[in-house]
């Protein structure tokens, strides 16, 4: 009896201390937010009001997780306008438009639109989005204007109608939220992904989006905290995610002096943050670190290698490390043979003569053979004058990987005036027809089969 009566005491004071009296998340346009005011979101996740960021005497407007031991900012209003004193305060106007003042008339910071409104309240969302509604009619919200932050539901990305890009941008430092150049946001240039950059250089690319993942970043498919969205419509393309438990959150963040976008779950057994990814996350990570014709191999050393047929350019080797070159350049050694067959035209005759299918086949086949026999005399005797000139010939993967045959489906050569098959041979410089990615001193034999008409 006299348990049930205690356990109904403490049961009475858990809801009435973990429902804080005071808490409010919605003001309207008669009301004020001020200096020591906080406006909480309903289910108490997250808190709106006036903070000192790190060990800095300016106040800012801001938003942090409510409930967590250490205030952690996720969104700041007057990122650049810092206030001195403690007259801050915010308003909604009867137009909508909400202004931050100080003193009772500097505005310090303003968020406005032209639509016209009726009864305009300004509210903290359980998701952290500030917003302004008229009704159910969002006007304005802070996750169109993020700060360093990602929480789920945000988008993160362009509107294509009308170029409004939402990017997050680091603070500069733990005592200044103001914008610093390390910036995060979806680019479209090479097909759409996800890009970190500082300033104007690329440090991260996640690589395009393949379904359920980026293809730079697929350790984060089966992972038990969250899903990645990435949508890609006519009118809009953006990155998202959305927790799979809610009771275990999940931000993005950038960090200026790291240079990093790293990834924090909430552990709520520790009441801590976990760091969960983070990007770059190793050297290879790094966007273009290797140079062109390289691959970047994080348990290889040195870290980057050059594709095969390649070799170090040693000319552009960074200042700082001979281990890491500007990028490779292709050998300057070695022979490609190429066949050139006009296979749509073959596709197109092929009921009208069936028999010469067979035969081309057939010569194909003989040539095959006897260019075989060429390009071994050819490379015996290129081994024999190496070596013979003492010169390094126990490159025997790269050689081998020299003998390739490309077979082409487009007729680049003139076209055919009578039948019969030409064979030439010429050095690669002679040909101004062949592909550009293709210029190295190599020599090339080409090889053009041309059909009967
Ligand atoms: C706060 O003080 C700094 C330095 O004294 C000044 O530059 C800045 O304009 C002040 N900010 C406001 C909002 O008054
Ligand atoms: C701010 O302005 C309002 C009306 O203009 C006035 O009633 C109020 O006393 C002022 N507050 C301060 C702190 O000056
Ligand atoms: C960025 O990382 C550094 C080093 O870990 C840390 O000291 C600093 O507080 C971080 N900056 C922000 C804005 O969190
Ligand atoms: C969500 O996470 C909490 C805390 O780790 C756990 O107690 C709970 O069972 C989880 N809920 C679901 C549906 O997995
Ligand atoms: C050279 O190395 C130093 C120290 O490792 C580094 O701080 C600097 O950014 C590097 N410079 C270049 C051009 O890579
Ligand atoms: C966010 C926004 O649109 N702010 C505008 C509000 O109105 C003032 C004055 O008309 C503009 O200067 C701001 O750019």
């Amino acid at each position: 009896m006299e348990m049930g009566f205690y356990f109904y005491i403490l049961c009475c004071s858990l809801i009435f201390f973990s429902k804080d009296s005071t808490a409010i998340d919605t003001i309207s346009v008669s009301e004020s937010l001020t200096d020591g005011m906080t406006l909480v979101s309903n289910d108490g996740s997250f808190a709106l009001g006036f903070f000192f960021p790190g060990s800095s005497k300016s106040r800012y407007l801001g938003i942090w997780y409510h409930n967590h031991p250490m205030q952690t900012v996720v969104w700041v209003a007057n990122r650049i306008t810092p206030i001195n004193d403690s007259t801050g305060v915010l308003k909604i106007r009867s137009s909508g438009k909400l202004v931050l003042q100080i003193q009772n008339t500097t505005a310090v910071w303003s968020a406005n639109w032209t639509a016209t409104v009726e009864n305009p309240v300004l509210q903290l969302l359980d998701s952290g989005n500030l917003v302004v509604r008229d009704g159910k009619r969002y006007l304005w919200q802070s996750f169109d204007y993020p700060s360093d932050t990602i929480l789920p539901g945000m988008k993160i990305g362009v509107d294509l109608r009308t170029g409004f890009q939402i990017r997050v941008s680091a603070w500069k430092n733990w005592d200044d939220p103001s914008p610093a150049d390390l910036t995060y946001g979806v680019e479209l240039v090479e097909g759409p992904e996800m890009v970190l950059r500082k300033g104007s250089e690329k440090l991260y690319r996640s690589g395009l989006w393949i379904g359920n993942g980026f293809s730079g970043s697929q350790d984060y498919r089966a992972n038990p905290f969250f899903v990645i969205n990435f949508v890609w419509k006519k009118n809009e393309v953006y990155y998202t995610f959305l927790l799979k438990n809610e009771s275990v959150t999940s931000r993005l963040v950038l960090n200026q002096t790291e240079g990093v976008r790293k990834r924090y779950t909430w552990n709520p057994e520790t009441q801590t943050w976990n760091l969960f990814s983070m990007r770059p996350s190793d050297y290879c990570d790094t966007y273009g670190v290797c140079g062109p014709n390289a691959n970047c191999e994080n348990n290889k050393f040195p870290f980057c290698q050059c594709l095969t047929g390649f070799t170090p350019d040693w000319s552009k080797r960074s200042s700082n490390s001979s281990e890491y070159p500007g990028g490779c350049i292709r050998k300057s050694d070695g022979m490609d043979l190429y066949i050139r067959v006009p296979a749509s035209e073959i596709e197109l005759k092929k009921r009208a003569n069936v028999k010469l299918a067979i035969i081309l086949a057939t010569v194909i086949a003989a040539l095959l053979g006897i260019l075989l026999v060429v390009c071994y005399i050819c490379r015996s005797k290129r081994k024999l004058k190496a070596e013979s000139e003492g010169n390094n010939v126990n490159d025997k993967e790269s050689e081998d990987e020299d003998l390739e045959l490309a077979i082409f489906g487009r007729n680049e050569l003139f076209s055919p005036q009578q039948p019969g098959f030409l064979v030439y041979n010429r050095p690669f410089g002679a040909d101004s027809s062949s592909g550009n990615d293709r210029s190295s001193s190599r020599n090339e034999i080409s090889l053009s089969i041309l059909e009967a008409r």
